[in-house]
């Protein structure tokens, strides 16, 4: 009875063990500035973590936030002083097969910070699948696609810019879904800017919105109104309270999407129970991981909500591992939005992904099935403090 049942004690001697763990901040300029209610970002900041084992697999995780502080508790200067203080000396010399096990350890001892979690987890994974020659779909129970819908986030501030970036995105048969990004300007001025923009593409294209909870109630009810007429699709978390999103949801002929509000299995849970939306936007980092991003995915599913596939803004790493995630779906009714990659101006990878006729191959290889250029993340590693972050307005 006093016996604790301990995963990791019955580790076989000859398991591979995790012996060094390296984080590294690599600033990255974005191709245009993109402006949400919360920030106006001209660069993303990369928190990359690489988890050297004893047999000489190495796995890498990446963390990201929007706009630094701004969009939630966690910054990727944090998300490293967390992992090289508290995470690293959990993990060191413990069985880097057991990535549950190594999670739950950590768990107990590091609460909250989903983002740096998120991170371990896919550089624990990204080791275990080159260490048994599988990708992390394979891990996470098996891909059920090989490629992935992308939507593209218009977001330059400028209606006819974003027309005509939206124009070249068709013609590069790139995306043909896009989110606009609103709430950072009048109620009204919003919402001609979408009602442009779907006027001009048409049937050619999707448009949904984010308004990332800048809106009220009050907004939120008249914007819904406004925005089904205008011919936009789904509305992204136009408000900051669940329990609002709860008496908005299906009062309005578009669709209800839950983004900031689901921070994991618990909130997802809740939001479920009280019907508070449509569709959920599950994100790996945003859920604590790729297993808690499952666990909101078959929550969506059992409570008959779709799914998105959605973004932090993440670089290669991040991005293909929710790619890896959200292949194993069962169902994602919304596609996905992994462009992250394509925002910024630098390649990190060796073979560049591949996205193409509206859609992102999901690699095939071990592991992440993505090789890091060292070299290029060597040379946009940081190295003082730069800011790439600008405050909104
Ligand atoms: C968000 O709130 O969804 C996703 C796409 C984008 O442009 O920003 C993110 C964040
Ligand atoms: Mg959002």
């Amino acid at each position: 009875m006093n016996q604790t049942f301990s995963p990791l004690s019955a580790t076989a001697s000859s398991a591979p063990v995790i012996e060094r763990v390296e984080t590294v901040l690599v600033d990255l300029p974005t191709i245009r500035p993109h402006k949400l209610s919360v920030a106006t970002m001209t660069g993303q900041t990369l928190m990359l973590v690489k988890i050297y084992c004893s047999d000489g697999v190495t796995g890498v995780g990446e963390g990201t936030t929007i706009g630094g502080l701004a969009y939630g508790g966690e910054s990727p200067e944090g998300m490293k002083l967390s992992i090289d203080t508290y995470f690293a000396p959990l993990m060191i010399g413990q069985d880097a097969t057991r990535v549950q096990a190594l999670m739950a350890r950590i768990g107990k001892m590091v609460k909250e910070n989903r983002f740096a979690k998120s991170a371990v987890e896919t550089a624990l994974l990204d080791a275990q699948g080159k260490r048994v020659g599988l990708p992390i779909s394979e891990l996470l129970g098996g891909r059920r696609r090989e490629r992935l819908p992308v939507a593209w986030t218009l977001a330059s501030g400028d209606t006819a810019r974003d027309i005509a970036e939206a124009e070249q995105m068709l013609d590069l048969r790139r995306h043909r879904i896009f989110k606009l990004k609103i709430g950072a300007k009048g109620l009204h001025e919003d919402i001609a800017h979408v009602a442009r923009i779907k006027h001009a593409l048409g049937d050619r294209a999707a448009v949904r919105v984010d308004v990332n909870m800048a809106w009220s109630e009050t907004d939120a009810a008249f914007g819904m109104a406004a925005l089904a007429d205008a011919g936009c699709e789904l509305v992204e978390q136009p408000v900051a309270s669940t329990s609002a999103l709860g008496r908005l949801v299906r009062r309005f002929p578009v669709a209800l999407m839950a983004d900031e509000s689901l921070t994991g299995p618990e909130s997802a849970f809740e939001i479920a129970r009280v019907h508070g939306a449509d569709v959920f936007a599950v994100k790996i980092e945003q859920s604590g991981g790729l297993f808690n991003g499952q666990r909101v995915a078959a929550i969506a599913d059992a409570a008959g909500i779709g799914l998105y596939g959605g973004t932090m803004l993440e670089g290669a790493v991040g991005t293909i591992a929710s790619a890896h995630l959200f292949a194993t779906f069962a169902n994602l009714q919304w596609g996905t939005e992994l462009f992250g990659p394509l925002l910024l101006t630098e390649e990190i990878l060796r073979t560049p992904l591949d996205y193409s006729d509206f859609e992102l191959t999901v690699p095939t290889g071990p592991g992440l099935g993505i090789e890091l250029d060292d070299d290029r993340v060597a040379r946009f590693a940081r190295d003082g403090l730069h800011r790439t972050i600008h405050p909104a307005g």
